[in-house]
């Protein structure tokens, strides 16, 4: 289980970010607002949180999590796959934990943290818009021979994998209809979501309870009934920018 998280504050140009949703313009104080009680939400799982400030000219900053992929013997800044974010790598590597080694992926590699699930030693890698087979390659060849087992998937909806995918501890994931019966997540138990609630598979699994996005009842009930205690948390404010709760934080 992590203990630490590194997180970003959204910044006054939030409204600027990228996004596929048709959910209007963030509200920057509500954003704020759901973002400070994200940070708490961490803290009251007992998780050290790193806040680092906005980024200026990088309003997709605060959604941290696809700037690097770290794993207990390495961490991995990423080459985001939307060029308008590849300024934000930098600026979280330095904020990086130090006590293990550090790689990257290079061009033309491009590869979104967002599109990496780790699970004991399984990684799903997705191949998305944002994560190409270079850069999915190169992570590969990091992990491997550190002993995991990593699989490949196509992200055919969603921005990215973990926009349909979260692992809820053991051998249990909870993943859309479309990724659930795929051969990459054969042997696992996977808790199907309604299709349409395919936003609430974006949880973060915290060692018993799991940080969840309210307003997803049916999902929520299946997290429960899987003995679950489930922390709802407002993210309408990063879902009209594609984002969710994942996004808005590195673990470690
Ligand atoms: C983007 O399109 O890159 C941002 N607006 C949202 C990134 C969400 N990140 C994530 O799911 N890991």
């Amino acid at each position: 289980m992590f203990r630490k998280a590194l997180t970003r504050q959204p910044g006054d140009d939030l409204f600027r970010g990228l996004t596929t949703a048709d959910l209007g313009a963030p509200d920057l104080a509500l954003a704020r607002r759901q973002h400070d009680a994200y940070v708490a939400a961490l803290g009251d799982q007992g998780v050290e949180v790193t806040v680092l400030p906005p980024l200026a000219g990088h309003p997709d900053a605060c959604f941290v999590e696809d700037a690097a992929v770290i794993v207990p013997e390495l961490a991995v800044v990423t080459r985001p796959g939307a060029p308008s974010r590849r300024g934000e790598t930098d600026s979280v590597a330095a904020a990086l934990p130090a006590d293990r080694p550090c790689e990257r992926i290079e061009g033309p590699g491009t590869l979104d943290g967002g599109d990496v699930l780790v699970a004991g030693r399984t990684c799903w890698i997705g191949l998305s818009g944002r994560t190409n087979a270079e850069g999915a390659g190169r992570l590969v060849g990091l992990l491997t021979p550190l002993g995991y087992a990593c699989r490949l998937v196509p992200v055919g909806e969603g921005l990215h994998l973990k926009s349909s995918l979260a692992h809820l501890g053991g051998d249990t994931l909870l993943a859309t209809p479309a990724l659930a019966g795929l051969e990459a997540f054969a042997g696992w138990d996977v808790v199907t979501a309604p299709a349409d609630e395919s936003y609430a598979c974006n949880v973060l699994w915290m060692g018993g309870a799991v940080l969840a996005p309210s307003g997803f009842p049916a999902t929520l009930a299946l997290l429960r009934a899987r003995g679950l205690a489930v922390v709802e948390l407002d993210t309408s404010e990063f879902r009209k920018l594609d984002g969710g709760l994942t996004c808005l934080s590195l673990r470690y």
